[in-house]
């Protein structure tokens, strides 16, 4: 087989005094942590679009990106990026990845050409799904990119729009159930608004869910059980997107009836953007059950918009593998990672780079969070700190025995005083010191 990435073998574990550039140093696939091993608990995929797809430019500039699929177009395009991505995800040693049904075919005039570019690709995916044991961890349709889009996909004023995307999705749902894809995502960057003086939102939330559950009942039909996943985010490309943030997201499932059919996809990006820590998007998902996959990357607080950079954060990736760890682990889910390499990071060295860092990132946040979890470092702090709702009125307000009346009798000639610490420093340091100390 051809070769694209000749300057790299397969990235070994050498552990982190290691200097090999295109080694990990924390992400050791087998190494067991917290019952499972890492490769079980992390389930990384590689993103298709910003690794295969995209090419560096961006409102202001062209293409960046020197990629060995250069000079080729249309379907012979298409294919070579196939064989490069398994020859990628094989060095790398990622067992899934993910997709847009435009990140992997080119569109024709009509959507029966299009449909039959994406036929020749997924068999050849199918091919090398088979051969090689990697997984489709999502796959997702693109109803943003193309100006059909521009008003919205389900939420356009437009019956013709809202009937290509359907038809979009029914295509995709096809092709997931063909490759066994273990999730299926919606995530709809032009469902939303731009100004609410031409918006009808009602009727726009009432159709964007009526996409959906035409999207379940396909799936029943076609005998596609992955799991789906709505993926929040609060802007960018729309000024309003209507799956603004977690609890928006599970107030919008729960009102329309697709609560159990539907988890959430969460990415650290987007949460920074919604004003909400990655961890709390996380948190709000697991507390209502609906914890479903994760992108993994992260963005910049001088910036509002989506940078989707790898992930370098280990608070943030140990707070994040604190709520996977209490999630009972991702289930069909994993940690994609929603991150492309910047602009000028434009060889194709810089791609593995990229990848073994944010995998580094993570391995680290897990093992740092499995000790955390392990010695309930937080959690008595926790316990400690609701223990009035244990017995006497507290147990008595939290069993719901308490009334208006007898909580005012109960308070009525007591005085209240709180010389009680949230110990905030105290936890921060604790969490140093875990960080910097941990095997
Ligand atoms: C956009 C984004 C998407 C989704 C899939 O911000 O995150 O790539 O993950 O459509
Ligand atoms: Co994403």
């Amino acid at each position: 087989m051809l070769a694209y990435f000749n300057d790299v073998l397969k990235i070994p574990f050498e552990g982190k005094h290691s200097t090999n550039p295109l080694a990990f140093k924390e992400y050791n696939a087998d190494e067991v942590v917290f019952g499972k091993t890492m490769a079980e608990h992390l389930r990384f995929a590689v993103s298709y679009w910003h690794t295969f797809t995209l090419t560096g430019a961006d409102p202001f500039g062209l293409p960046t990106m020197l990629r060995p699929w250069d000079g080729y177009s249309g379907l012979d395009l298409a294919k070579i990026r196939v064989e490069a991505a398994f020859e990628f995800y094989e060095k790398l040693g990622v067992e899934y990845f993910c997709f847009h049904d435009r990140d992997i075919a080119p569109e024709g005039e009509t959507l029966r050409e299009t449909n039959k570019n994406l036929d020749v690709i997924v068999a050849m995916m199918q091919d090398y799904m088979k051969s090689s044991g990697k997984k489709l961890l999502w796959n997702t349709q693109n109803m943003f990119s193309n100006p059909r889009f521009v008003h919205g996909a389900a939420t356009s004023p437009f019956a013709d729009v809202f009937a290509y995307a359907a038809a979009q999705v029914k295509k995709s749902l096809e092709i997931a159930k063909t490759l066994g894809a273990q999730n299926y995502v919606f995530w709809g960057g032009r469902e939303g608004y731009e100004t609410l003086l031409n918006t009808d939102m009602k009727f726009e939330l009432d159709n964007m869910a009526r996409l959906l559950s035409l999207a379940c009942d396909y799936a029943d039909e076609i005998g596609f059980t992955g799991q789906f996943l709505l993926e929040p985010k609060p802007k960018e490309p729309t000024k309003h997107q209507y799956d603004y943030d977690a609890a928006t997201s599970i107030a919008f499932l729960q009102k329309y009836g697709l609560q159990d059919r539907f988890k959430l996809n969460i990415e650290a990006n987007h949460a920074m953007l919604a004003g909400h820590t990655f961890e709390h998007e996380l948190m709000v998902s697991r507390i209502n059950d609906m914890l479903g996959s994760v992108d993994a990357n992260q963005g910049d607080s001088l910036l509002g918009w989506d940078t989707d950079e790898f992930p370098t954060d280990l608070y943030s990736s140990t707070l994040a593998m604190v709520q996977v760890l209490k999630n009972g682990g991702l289930h069909s889910g994993g940690l994609n990672f929603d991150a492309k390499v910047r602009r000028g990071s434009m060889t194709p060295l810089d791609l593995f780079y990229g990848h073994i860092v944010g995998m580094d990132s993570f391995a680290r946040g897990l093992k740092v969070a499995a000790k955390l979890v392990e010695d309930g470092v937080f959690d008595q702090v926790v316990a400690d700190r609701y223990a009035s709702y244990q017995s006497g009125i507290g147990q008595e307000i939290a069993q719901g025995k308490a009334t208006m009346q007898s909580l005012e009798q109960y308070v009525l000639d007591k005085p209240i005083k709180l010389e009680v610490s949230g110990r905030q420093e105290l936890l921060l340091a604790k969490l140093n010191q875990y960080l910097t100390t941990v095997e």
